[in-house]
């Protein structure tokens, strides 16, 4: 039996960079779960008999919110469910299995590299058919009706227990629990050559992966323990948990410190991998050397041939506008198109329909391909280890030989959190309203050569996306990029990119290299003025 449920509309529901994300304390109030996803089911066409997934990445409301979701879909008029057991599916083991099971669309409940735990955040993705994020005309469409939602749909029935795989039914929908990590690690093999990375772990070869106690744990553990064969133990806190153990599941120098700790030891292995908590984002440190997400997406794009997946070469390369243009030296090598889209993932669904990019990738350590439609955090590991098998290198021998080539971009970013949210939009209208005047202005030795605000033109479907960040290029070819995170949950957070390409210094230190750049940008757009920081809370 059907039942509506009366609710008055939120008005802070609109999805951000990656879905809706919230404290878990807004997450809980009346309703509130409950108003989002029935305005996702509102707008979702066609849903009548369709196929929906659902999974999360194991954090505190996850299991929950799953038997709500699921008892709405009943009642809203799915065909079937389909659940990660234990109500767990990375996002891109969840991306794959809408594609493979041709369902309509898919919730992820994550809210990423951010903490959880009951005082932590929670969030909700929608995915599509093609099993990448909801593009923004979705995204609209779904905000526009959390605004006016006057009811929600369910039915009466007991939770379904998530932890036994089978098939059970809620109302007169069947529920699927299938197994999350079995067909994700079954494309994997298809792509990388598991045997050449067999033989490297036969000859010594050894690495740490930090799971982070977050959702890769145990694709991790199948992946590379099970059929690569690498020891036990070689993946660290390796249990999805409700709180991430108290961490933030955020694959950085900061927050995976332990990691690179290791790996800049005396007696570090040759490799070193950490994931985020919803299993897109990878981090990358081989012995003794970080590789930055910028280095990494170029790195992997100059080599992708030598895995099987992509032996045929690559149709172009994506990153978003303030990745690092380290990857479009790459694609001018290969001879194949080079594109720049806004920051978020759903920018690249389009470009990967339609044939236009094989590899994309953002700073945000987040890398992917055509092979799912979301970033893909163990698909990066593995191409790296499949490249680092077939060529015998370290990972500081290919960076250096990939820099002695294509020249350096130096990079970094600077996170200023939980800043007022009013000093920030000052800080934001400010700078826009000053970019007529910036072209020529000169900051220390620095002189601006041309700034803009970024507007996207999507080349598949001519949409128009604008005010995506604020670039400011340096005569000489360095730049630093400006815009407001739209993942954080308190107060507003500024994110700057700096970036200095060298073609011949390959061996400066970032810090130094970038130090006239940083002292330029804090003078663009008046960071210490607006928000009272003297310095970021995170560097990465
Ligand atoms: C951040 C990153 C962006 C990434 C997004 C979602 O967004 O900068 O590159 O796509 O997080 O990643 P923002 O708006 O806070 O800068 V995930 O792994 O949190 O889903
Ligand atoms: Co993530």
């Amino acid at each position: 039996m059907i039942r509506e449920c009366p609710t008055t509309p939120y008005d802070d529901q609109k999805p951000g960079t990656s879905g809706l994300r919230k404290k878990v304390r807004v997450f809980e109030q009346p309703n509130y779960a409950e108003n989002f996803i029935q305005s996702v089911f509102d707008v979702v066409e066609d849903k009548a008999g369709a196929t929906l997934v659902i999974g999360g990445d194991g954090r505190y409301l996850n299991r929950s919110v799953i038997q709500r979701a699921i008892r709405m879909a009943a009642a809203n008029g799915f065909g079937r469910v389909v659940v990660g057991q234990g109500g767990i599916l990375s996002t891109p083991a969840a991306s794959h299995l809408i594609r493979k099971r041709g369902a309509i669309g898919g919730l992820v409940l994550s809210a990423s590299h951010n903490p959880g735990g009951p005082n932590e955040d929670f969030g909700i993705k929608y995915n599509i058919a093609n099993g990448g994020p909801a593009p923004e005309k979705v995204t609209e469409a779904i905000h526009a009706r959390t605004l006016t939602i006057d009811r929600w749909l369910t039915v009466d029935a007991d939770d379904v227990d998530l932890d036994a795989m089978g098939t059970v039914e809620v109302g007169d929908m069947p529920v699927e629990i299938v197994d999350p990590v079995a067909d994700y690690a079954t494309l994997m093999e298809t792509l990388f050559d598991f045997a050449a990375i067999r033989r490297a772990v036969d000859g010594g070869f050894r690495m740490i992966f930090d799971a982070m106690s977050a959702v890769t744990g145990p694709y991790a553990h199948e992946i590379l323990e099970r059929r690569l064969a690498f020891p036990a133990g070689t993946v660290r806190n390796g249990t999805p948990l409700e709180d991430f153990g108290g961490h933030h599941p955020d694959p950085n120098l900061v927050h995976a410190r332990e990691l690179y700790e290791a790996m800049m030891a005396p007696d570090a292995p040759d490799f070193g991998a950490a994931s985020d908590g919803d299993g897109d984002r990878n981090l990358i440190i081989g012995r003794g050397r970080f590789i930055t997400p910028s280095d990494s997406l170029a790195m992997l794009a100059a080599n992708a041939h030598l895995a099987q997946g992509y032996a045929g070469g690559l149709k172009g390369i994506a990153r978003s506008m303030p990745t690092s243009a380290a990857a479009d030296r790459v694609a001018e090598s290969l001879g194949v198109r080079a594109y720049e889209t806004p920051t978020g993932w759903k920018f690249f669904g389009n470009l990967l329909d339609a044939g236009l990019a094989t590899i994309c990738g953002e700073e945000s350590a987040g890398t992917g391909s055509d092979h799912v439609r979301e970033k893909d955090g163990l698909w990066a590991v593995l191409l790296w280890l499949n490249i680092l098998a077939v060529r015998d290198v370290s990972v500081d021998a290919l960076a250096r030989d990939h820099w002695a080539r294509f020249g350096r971009n130096y990079y970094a970013r600077h996170d200023y959190e939980g800043v007022d949210s009013a000093a920030a939009d000052a800080l934001m209208a400010e700078l826009r309203a000053a970019l007529p005047t910036l072209p020529g202005a000169r900051f220390g030795g620095l002189t601006v050569a041309a700034a803009d605000d970024f507007a996207y033109h999507d080349p598949v479907d001519g949409s128009v996306s604008d005010h995506q960040g604020v670039r400011v290029l340096i005569e000489g070819g360095s730049r630093t990029v400006f815009r407001l995170s739209g993942t954080g949950t308190s107060g507003a957070t500024l994110r700057v990119y700096l970036e200095r390409y060298e073609a011949e210094v390959i061996d400066g230190e970032t810090g130094a290299m970038l130090a006239d750049l940083v002292a330029a940008a804090d003078r663009i757009a008046g960071i210490v003025r607006h928000t009272g920081r003297t310095a970021p809370d995170v560097v990465t």
